[in-house]
């Protein structure tokens, strides 16, 4: 009887939309409106990149998980415990949901401009100007074939571009380059083809106005800490 109530609970919140995933794993809301990053990054695509893609990744991985130890892990353990050995379900859909959430968080309305500070410091130590930096960070997420990231992380208290393929990510042991990411950029089509279609570079160069530079320094001093 109990059971049957709890469970007509849970069809009619299912319903009503009041869960975005059942299981471990859940979607934090988005940290701002959905249209907030236009003209960089539409509506639109917000609307479909939160609220399918990165929601699909989120309730493939809980089902990918259900019952095993794994589902009690946070995303960014989960993520560093992938190896060659780990299940295409898990690997795919625990980077969807690690680098979404990061992506998010990297983002930010009225930001882009340049880092300042310490950040700004090793940005041109390692790289020798801001511009410099922007040029290899594009060419990062212009040659990457296919769908996949490219990236900025700190490695051995340095700065580093990197790019992975598919939902990949460079906490991940499987990775070419490991090391602790403080800026990432989607380039699956599916961020940015409703506004830019083909033109990836395009996307790429609007992408600078939306940079939550103050959130990337924040990643910066803990991870050179
Ligand atoms: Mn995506």
């Amino acid at each position: 009887m109990k059971t049957k109530f709890l469970r007509n609970v849970l069809v009619m919140a299912l319903a009503a939309g009041s869960f975005q995933a059942i299981g471990q794993f859940t979607q934090a809301p988005l940290p701002y409106a959905f249209d907030a990053l236009e003209p960089h990054i539409d509506k639109a695509t917000m609307e479909i990149h939160y609220g399918r893609h990165h929601k699909a990744y989120i309730t493939n991985l809980n089902a990918a998980l259900a019952g095993k130890p794994e589902e009690k892990m946070t995303p960014e353990a989960l993520v560093k415990s992938i190896t060659k050995e780990t299940a295409p379900a898990v690997r795919n859909n625990g980077g969807g949901h690690w680098n979404h959430t990061f992506f998010w968080s990297i983002m930010a309305p009225g930001k882009g401009g340049m880092p300042s500070g310490a950040l700004a410091a090793a940005i041109t130590k390692d790289f020798g100007s801001f511009d410099e930096f922007k040029t290899k960070f594009k060419a990062a997420g212009t040659s990457r074939f296919g769908s996949g990231w490219a990236w900025l992380i700190v490695k051995d208290k340095k700065l580093m571009i990197t790019s992975t393929p598919n939902q990949d990510n460079p906490l991940m042991p499987v990775a070419d380059v490991q090391g602790e990411p403080i800026l990432a950029v989607d380039v699956w089509e599916h961020a940015y083809y409703l506004k830019y279609q083909n033109k990836r570079p395009d996307y790429l160069d609007a992408f600078w106005n939306v940079v939550n530079w103050d959130k990337v320094a924040e990643l910066y001093t803990a991870a050179v800490k």
